[in-house]
């Protein structure tokens, strides 16, 4: 019998994976299901997201505040989180957060205890070029992105070779964002001039300080 070994590229392994890619040389640590969400649920958890509680933060650029161009919202188990230099108290799980986070807990089996929500109101809002990586999620962290509403390009760019990788990230999809993956990766949602819906996305992150 023949086998025909192929090079590993980013192409996603079945036509229903949106990861779009370049040259190929290098693959991110992530793991992608598109269709991670029944229809019901996405449904569901973008409407009771969007009831919640948001507030667009500030960040300080050249001694002015200015305000950060999307909504966020901070849930987790009973701790303080430091955001931007401000000590944020996460608010308790809403009951379908905590059943996300379970449900993404048993699929990959890492451990997550709090959630920042991030809300993109329209097309001008955006999350620059960045790693997650602070001392309070520990080292080598994993997050998972949980993503609801309207499609948007999430962008992972290798920091040594510079090589990009794209994900489209439809309602429903989860990508996590393996260990090694913010040492190794940067990653952005950008501004986009086509017409796009809202869209809330929910990163799953482990806390060291937090009660197990
Ligand atoms: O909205 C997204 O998909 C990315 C969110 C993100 O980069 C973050 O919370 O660090």
């Amino acid at each position: 019998m023949n086998y025909q070994f192929k090079k590993p590229t980013h192409q996603p392994k079945t036509p229903e994976m949106k990861a779009l890619t370049t040259t190929g040389a290098v693959t991110p640590p992530v793991l992608f299901h598109p269709h991670f969400l029944s229809p019901a649920d996405k449904l569901g958890w973008f409407d009771q997201s969007k009831a919640l509680a948001w507030a667009r933060g500030e960040i300080t650029m050249y001694g002015k505040k200015i305000p950060v161009p999307r909504e966020e919202a901070l849930f987790g188990d009973d701790f303080r989180y430091e955001y931007r230099g401000t000590l944020l108290k996460a608010e308790p799980w809403p009951d379908f957060l905590l059943e996300a986070r379970d449900r993404v807990q048993a699929l990959c089996g890492l451990g997550f205890n709090f959630a920042v929500g991030n809300r993109y109101v329209t097309g001008k809002d955006s999350i620059g070029w960045h790693s997650d990586s602070f001392p309070q999620i520990g080292e080598r962290p994993a997050v998972a992105s949980l993503s609801l509403g309207s499609t948007r390009r999430f962008k992972l760019r290798h920091k040594a070779s510079g090589e990009v990788v794209d994900y489209d990230l439809e309602s429903g999809a989860l990508l996590i964002m393996l260990p090694g993956c913010q040492e190794e990766w940067e990653h952005a949602v950008l501004k986009t001039a086509r017409p796009v819906g809202e869209r809330i996305n929910w990163t799953f992150r482990p806390h060291r300080d937090a009660p197990r």
